[in-house]
Order: C-alpha cells, then sequence, then structure tokens
C-alpha cells in the first residue's frame, strides 16, 4: 500500500509547470497578477525580474532561463513490482501564454501537459477523470497502450464524452509485453489542440545485467544504447485561436477545405513567439518573453530523448548539433540496429508518432548546443507568415573551454518511417493473413455538403455514434447508425491485412487503436494514383518501383516490416498492415490530423470475441 501511496502522489520534479519559482505567465498563478507582473515588466518598475521569477535553488546565471524539462525517473520503477497507482485527475481551463500569446488552454491538475504518467509493465492505472470544463465534454485515449475495449477512451465508439462536472474512472492495465513511450490525449472534439493532452512512460523492469542502474530497453545492454538519464520532449504544433475557432475555418467553404497553418510550436507546453510575427487578420495578446528557454542538459550525459509528436496537423524533424544520435524504438517498439548506429537525423515524425534515442554528446559539445524543430511544411497548403517553422532551443548554454578541437561530424541520416523492427519481432507475422481488405480513403468537398470538407473511408464519413445515442460496443451491429462504416475481423484472433489506398494529394498518419500492425510496405506516387488492390493487380505498384521492393518470393518484404501503432501512409498511394487482431471490441481506424479526423477520415475495426477477457493473456505478470 505503501509503495502504492507513494507512486500514486509522484509528479515529475522537473514537469515545466509544476515547480514553484517559474515565471508566473507560465505557471499557475491568477491572470490578474500575471498581467500586474506584465504591467511592471513593460513599465521597468523592476530593473530584474521580480523574485518570483527566480528558480531558487539555482545560481544567478540561471535566473533568465526558463527549463522546459520533464525529467523521468525509472528507477523508481523498473525494480519493483507491478502496483496499482490511483491517480486523480481534475480536467479544467485557464488563459496562460505557452509561447507568451494568451490563450485559452486545457489544463489537468492545474497542468499542461498534463501530468507524466510514469509506470512499469504490468501496473495497473486507475485514474478518474472529472471533467470541471464549462461547456465541452471530454474523454481520453491512451495511445499505443493495448487496453480493454471500454476504456479506450473513444467518443461514440467505446465511451459516451464526460460531461461537465461529471466523472469517469479509466481502469487501465499495462500489459507486460509493453513498454516504451507512449501518450493520452482527447478523444472528443478538437481539446487536444487546447492542451488537453501529457506523457506516459512504461518502464521496462530492470532485467538482470543492467547498465548505470537502467535497463529499460534491452539495447541498453550494448555499447553506444547505453544512456545515464531520461527525458521526455512532447512537441506539436500551436494555435493562438481556441480550437474550436480553427476548426470553423477549416470546415467554412471559403477555406477550399485548405488544412489551418499553425502559428507556432510547442516543446512540453513552452513554446517562443515574436509577437510583431502576429498578422494583422489575427490580433493577438501578446507579451514578449524576456527569458530564454533552456533545457539546460548536462552536457556530459547521454540521455534516453522520449519524443512525442503531440500536434494537430504538421510532422517535424529534428537536427542537434554537437550530438549523435542512436535510434532505440519508434512507436514503443524496438527498431532494427543499423551498422552505422551514429546519426544526425531521424525524418520526420508525424502526429501520433513517437521516437526514443540515445542523444549522445560529441567532443565539443561542452560548447553551446542547440536542438532545431522543423515543421514539415509538405501540408501547409497556404503561407502563415505569423509562423516561423524552423525553431532552434538551447540544449545546453554552458561554455566550458575543456575542449576546444571540433571533430567534424559526418552527416548521416535515417529515415524512421522506413526503419525495419528487428528479426525477433518480425519472425512472428505469418506469410499470409487470413483476411483482406482494401479500403479508399480521402477527404472530399461534395457540393451537397456545401463544398465543406469531410474525410471519407469508401463511401462513408465518420461521425460518433448518435442514432440511437448510445456507444457502438453496447449496440448490436444492427442498431449502427449510417456513419459507421466497420470491418468484421470474424473470431479472434485472425490475421488481417489492410490495404489502405489515399487518394489525397496530400500524407495522412493513420493509427489504429487496441493494436499494433505491421507495416509491409507504403508507396508513393508522385504522378497519377497509385492505387493498389491484391484482388485485380498482379504486381504491387510498390514492387514495380525500381528503387524498392520485395525480395522477389512474394508481394510483401517481411523482413522490411515495421511494428508501429502509426502509419504515415504517403500522398496518392496506400500502405499494407498486416496486424493480428486478438483484443476483441469495436475500435477506431483514424487520420491522426485533428482537423481530419473531427470532419470525419475514421471507420471502425470489429473485432468479435468476448471482450471481458480481453488481452488476458497479456496480463499475468511473474
Ligand atoms: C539569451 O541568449 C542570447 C543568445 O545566446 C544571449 O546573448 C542572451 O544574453 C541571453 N539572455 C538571457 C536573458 O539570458
Ligand atoms: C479494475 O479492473 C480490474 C480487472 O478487471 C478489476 O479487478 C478491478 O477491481 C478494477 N478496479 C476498479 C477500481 O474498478
Ligand atoms: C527549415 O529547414 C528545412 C530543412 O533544413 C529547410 O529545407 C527549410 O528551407 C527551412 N525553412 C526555413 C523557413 O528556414
Ligand atoms: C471499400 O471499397 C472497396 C472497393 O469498392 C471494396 O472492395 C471494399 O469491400 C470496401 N470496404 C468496406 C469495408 O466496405
Ligand atoms: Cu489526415
Amino acid at each position: 500500500m505503501n509503495s502504492q501511496a507513494r507512486t500514486a502522489s509522484k509528479q515529475p520534479d522537473f514537469h515545466p509547470m509544476s515547480s514553484l519559482g517559474r515565471p508566473c505567465w507560465l505557471a499557475g498563478c491568477s491572470l490578474i497578477t500575471c498581467i500586474l507582473i506584465a504591467l511592471a515588466y513593460f513599465l521597468q518598475l523592476t530593473p530584474s525580474p521580480p523574485a518570483a521569477l527566480v528558480v531558487p535553488e539555482h545560481d544567478q546565471k540561471d535566473e533568465l532561463v526558463i527549463r522546459p524539462r520533464i525529467e523521468l525517473h525509472p528507477e523508481d520503477h523498473i525494480h519493483r513490482a507491478p502496483v496499482t497507482q490511483y491517480l486523480d485527475w481534475r480536467v479544467a481551463s485557464t488563459h496562460r501564454r505557452p509561447d507568451g500569446v494568451l490563450k485559452r488552454v486545457c489544463l489537468i491538475n492545474d497542468l499542461f501537459p498534463g501530468p507524466t504518467i510514469e509506470a512499469r509493465s504490468g501496473d495497473t492505472l486507475i485514474i478518474s477523470v472529472t471533467n470541471e470544463l464549462p461547456e465541452e465534454s471530454i474523454a481520453l485515449h491512451w495511445h499505443g497502450l493495448l487496453v480493454t475495449n471500454n476504456m479506450d477512451g473513444a467518443v461514440g465508439v467505446s465511451q459516451d464524452p464526460i460531461a461537465p462536472g461529471m466523472n469517469f474512472v479509466y481502469n487501465l492495465t499495462i500489459p507486460s509485453s509493453q513498454s516504451g513511450t507512449f501518450w493520452y490525449h482527447a478523444h472528443s472534439g478538437v481539446s487536444r489542440a487546447d492542451g488537453l493532452y501529457g506523457g506516459l512512460i512504461v518502464h521496462a523492469p530492470a532485467s538482470k545485467s543492467t547498465v548505470r542502474g537502467l535497463a529499460s530497453n534491452t539495447l541498453s545492454q550494448t555499447p553506444g544504447f547505453s544512456y545515464d538519464k531520461e527525458v521526455l520532449l512532447l512537441i506539436g504544433d500551436w494555435y493562438h485561436r481556441p480550437a474550436q475557432d480553427v476548426l470553423d475555418w477549416y470546415t467554412d467553404p471559403g477555406n477550399f477545405g485548405n488544412e489551418p497553418v499553425p502559428d507556432s510550436l510547442v516543446i512540453n507546453g513552452v513554446g517562443r513567439f515574436e509577437c510583431q510575427m502576429a498578422v494583422p487578420a489575427r490580433p493577438v495578446d501578446c507579451v514578449a518573453q524576456s527569458t530564454n528557454l533552456s533545457f539546460e542538459f548536462d552536457p556530459q550525459l547521454k540521455l534516453r530523448t522520449r519524443v512525442v509528436n503531440t500536434g494537430a496537423l504538421a510532422g517535424f524533424d529534428l537536427q542537434f548539433d554537437h550530438h549523435t544520435i542512436n535510434l532505440l524504438q519508434v512507436d514503443s517498439v524496438d527498431v532494427q540496429r543499423t551498422k552505422d548506429q551514429y546519426m544526425n537525423s531521424l525524418g520526420t515524425l508525424y502526429p501520433g508518432q513517437r521516437m526514443d534515442f540515445v542523444l549522445i554528446p560529441t567532443e565539443d559539445t561542452k560548447r553551446h548546443s542547440s536542438m532545431t524543430v522543423q515543421l514539415n511544411q509538405e501540408c501547409f497548403k497556404y503561407a502563415n507568415p505569423a509562423l516561423t517553422p524552423n525553431q532552434s532551443f538551447i540544449l545546453n548554454s554552458e561554455t566550458q573551454s575543456s575542449s576546444t578541437t571540433t571533430s567534424p561530424v559526418k552527416i548521416r541520416h535515417l529515415n524512421i518511417q522506413e526503419m525495419p523492427s528487428p528479426s525477433t519481432i518480425l519472425q512472428d507475422i505469418p506469410p499470409t493473413a487470413q483476411q483482406t481488405h482494401v479500403l479508399y480513403t480521402k477527404i472530399q468537398k461534395m457540393a451537397r455538403y456545401s463544398n465543406k470538407p469531410f474525410g471519407y473511408f469508401n463511401q462513408t464519413t465518420w461521425k460518433p455514434q448518435q442514432d440511437p445515442p448510445i456507444p457502438l460496443i453496447y449496440l448490436s451491429r444492427s442498431k449502427w447508425d449510417k456513419s459507421q462504416l466497420a470491418i468484421s475481423t470474424g473470431p479472434s484472433p485472425a490475421w488481417i491485412d489492410l490495404v489502405i489506398n489515399n487518394l489525397d494529394e496530400g500524407p495522412h498518419p493513420f493509427h489504429l487503436h487496441g493494436h499494433s500492425f505491421y507495416i509491409l510496405a507504403t508507396h508513393r506516387s508522385e504522378y497519377g494514383w497509385g492505387s493498389y488492390n491484391p484482388f485485380v493487380d498482379q504486381i504491387p505498384p510498390h514492387i514495380s518501383d525500381s528503387d524498392s521492393g520485395g525480395d522477389g518470393l512474394g508481394q510483401y518484404d517481411l523482413s522490411r516490416a515495421a511494428l508501429r501503432d502509426t502509419v504515415q501512409i504517403p500522398s496518392r498511394g496506400y500502405a499494407v498492415l498486416r496486424f493480428r487482431a486478438d483484443n476483441p471490441g469495436v475500435w477506431l481506424l483514424h487520420c491522426h490530423v485533428l482537423w481530419h479526423s473531427v470532419t470525419g477520415m475514421a471507420m471502425l475495426i470489429d473485432v468479435q470475441g468476448d471482450s471481458e477477457g480481453v488481452a488476458a493473456h497479456n496480463f499475468d505478470v511473474s
């Protein structure tokens, strides 16, 4: 019981919003105090920042630095037995200035992002969620965790939304087979883009041999893959308008279905915006930041860096100077190691995806080092002059003169979208599936819907079940309304192939609830429509490509497959996913671009079986 209470009350010590003494407009004090201090600043009543802004435990040099750092504590979890953690969450909203611009932000227990959950495989999380928002209903989804269907948080599918003033208790048992970087986010309306999300880290229990006390990953025992500390980076695009206004803009036929381009980006709830960048058409209430943003990571340490794309629309690339990168996991699954293990860049991480890597200082790291976030502009169909798409953040401002030699670092690139899983994971894939389903997805602006954009799978645009307004899992299939397009996988377990053709000019990051899938192939067509129907096409387009293709033995090169829960489907192309439908229930398959999923780019996978015993085989932990 002691360890339960200890774990339950634990908050990350370095949560950007949780400590006292952070700048007021970023911390939990009232709006009025914020305004007063901001005024004092502007009127220069104080020559240096007021005492409230000083981080008490640090020296003078640090006074003007905000550290948007979330440090993790694997040592509290990897050596203990599984426990039940009780969390009591209140969801509310208030006005904050994450990047200097005032915006109504959703908070969990006064935090944006919400509290970071740290657990170990086999833990049970009992999370009581009380909705204290005045108007919006909410629900929370546990992205990537294989939970039981009724705890999945998908409004209209597995639960009713939690109305204002109401409470819902999530009861999640983390399978003993899962560990890695996960996150939770709103799965109702658009509150995710108002900040209703947070990190969920599952530490793997320590194995017998540990490296410097840490063994959260099998790779950590391999030279080059060990690390000293763990940190979390929740990085995402950010809009200055309320998410509902952004959605209204998107669905306005006058905007031709162009996705709203974000104004900014935030890392762990903090960003940087130059007030003069705001466009006249969208005036903002902006306070210039007088502080530097620096992570102040110890330049001697190797960091296991866990990155989540929490954004609504944009993918991003990360660049580090004076560091190399060793990729450990994508979507909480190990990746195959490469011969050339030290990388400088990893390619684009799309909304919903996660990557874990060891950030390794190079010889000259004791100098100023920085991380650059580059929002990928491929899905920006117009220019937003307010946005600075490439932004650098200081990792370490310390300048030591111990090393002046700069060892030239060869630039090596890796594309995480194409990184296969290790063969130990791929050996589970059967040579063929029992069922194959072909799907077509597209955003359409149709005259009969006043040219508003809606996302489609085949002929159906998804909406939460309304007629009758009862979540699908409590209704017989014959009662589902016309917005529910579903694939039935037959008696569980069964191996299923999904061939998802993307008929759009733009890519879509698709996420499947309740299961991970093997990506067997992806294909992008430069011209025409690169669709694939295995029932008709003798040779799949990805094989007829000269530079990619199989081993000539089958349609798919299983040795290059990747086990994931989110896949970027290229423009005018497709992805072939193979998964074992073994988690009974009704599960969403949807685009993780928020503006696409809320306008219908979603459908259902109906996995038959007894949902009481969902994934029960995973629950026994020795
Ligand atoms: C912020 O960083 C810049 C560039 O490194 C530096 O010149 C400046 O002194 C820093 N300001 C504060 C307040 O630390
Ligand atoms: C959570 O679910 C488990 C397994 O179904 C059950 O034994 C336990 O009583 C539940 N706990 C709560 C607080 O509902
Ligand atoms: C941002 O970085 C990317 C990749 O290096 C580059 O192609 C692009 O031109 C940069 N954009 C801006 C606005 O600097
Ligand atoms: C989607 O459309 C394709 C082509 O018409 C069809 O083969 C497939 O069965 C449809 N899928 C579903 C789930 O209805
Ligand atoms: Cu999409």
